[in-house]
């Protein structure tokens, strides 16, 4: 049965304003894009070029392996510099220097359109479409397809399901809605390969991601009376499983699972000196988002990040004693 329709806000109806006369867009997304990310740039991408736009999608970094099946036809590229777009439109991007070197090469361009579901986003372009109730940036662009009538085809299907799929962790976070239920079987009605999309997401690990894998389970740390659990990826553990940095993805639901843990963070060695820490909370009376933010980072009420200067051990002294504040409170 196809989801109940919704009104389109103002935003989104500015939006297909914009994209009606639009023949040239460009749909960036953030540095180490995630399954929503893609899911949603391509998704978007392809009900754009049905209409017979000029799309370009542009992202820093590479598709990671596990999401390549979605973009068979390599369109999402490099950002390079010399072009000109009608409409620029982010996707799943809460602030814009998540946009890495894209942010540099899209400043000539007839309007800039932001398209996320983060909290936390700074509602940095001209038309800011911000729904932090929806768990995915996908449902979204779903949304948008049918107040715009685009046939969502097969692969747009396989595009937003993948999106949705991995920012619910397959439905299975609280923040899931039977709207995303409803979406989901749309999708699936429509084509979304349900079996391959599970086999590529989430049964084809590289070896090596097992081996950090095996890394986290032999030095992950309980602290908090158990209620918190921490480990840290130095860069050595990934030279050690052979593994490059984008595989440590999801690493993290491994000990947010283990019962009676509340809240579980991941201490990354970036290569500038820079400790890249992850939150997730169980617990809904801890807001890990407020942690981020105090740190210059940002996210969401139960899934959050940031980069944070100092030394290691002084960035786990100040991240664990926020946590802690944050759980003494929730008692
Ligand atoms: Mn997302």
């Amino acid at each position: 049965m196809p989801t109940p329709p919704k009104d389109p806000p103002k935003a989104a109806q500015d939006i297909l304003g914009l994209l009606r006369a639009a023949r040239t867009v460009c749909v960036v997304g953030h540095i180490r894009p995630d399954g929503d990310c893609i899911g949603s740039q391509l998704g978007l991408a392809l009900a754009l070029e049905g209409c017979g736009k000029d799309v370009t999608v542009w992202n820093q970094d590479p598709v990671p392996p596990k999401l390549k099946f979605l973009d068979p036809d390599r369109r999402v590229r490099r950002p390079s510099a010399g072009h000109r777009f009608d409409v620029v439109i982010a996707t799943d991007c809460a602030a814009l220097d998540r946009l890495g070197d894209a942010a540099r090469h899209i400043g000539d361009r007839g309007a800039f359109v932001n398209i996320d579901h983060h909290a936390s986003n700074t509602r940095y372009a001209d038309i800011n479409w911000v729904s932090p109730r929806e768990p995915s940036t996908g449902e979204l662009v779903f949304d948008l397809c049918n107040w715009a009538g685009w046939k969502i085809t097969r692969p747009m299907a396989d595009c937003l399901f993948t999106a949705i799929s991995t920012d619910t962790g397959s439905f299975q976070y609280p923040s899931t809605t039977p709207d995303t239920l409803h979406t989901a079987a749309d999708l699936v009605e429509r084509g979304a390969g349900l079996g391959r999309i599970c086999e590529e997401v989430y049964q084809s690990f590289p070896l090596t991601r097992v081996k950090l894998l095996r890394h986290v389970y032999s030095t992950f740390r309980l602290t908090h009376g158990d209620r918190t659990a921490y480990f840290w990826l130095r860069q050595r553990d990934y030279s050690r499983a052979g593994a490059a940095t984008d595989e440590s993805e999801g690493l993290i639901d491994h000990i947010r699972a283990i019962d009676g843990v509340e809240v579980a963070l991941v201490f990354e060695e970036m290569s500038d000196g820079v400790t890249r820490v992850s939150w997730r909370s169980k617990n809904p009376a801890v807001d890990v988002s407020a942690l981020a933010k105090a740190l210059g980072g940002g996210g969401h009420r139960a899934a959050a990040g940031a980069r944070v200067q100092g030394t290691p051990l002084g960035v786990q002294r100040r991240v664990l004693s926020a946590v802690r504040k944050s759980l003494d409170a929730a008692r």
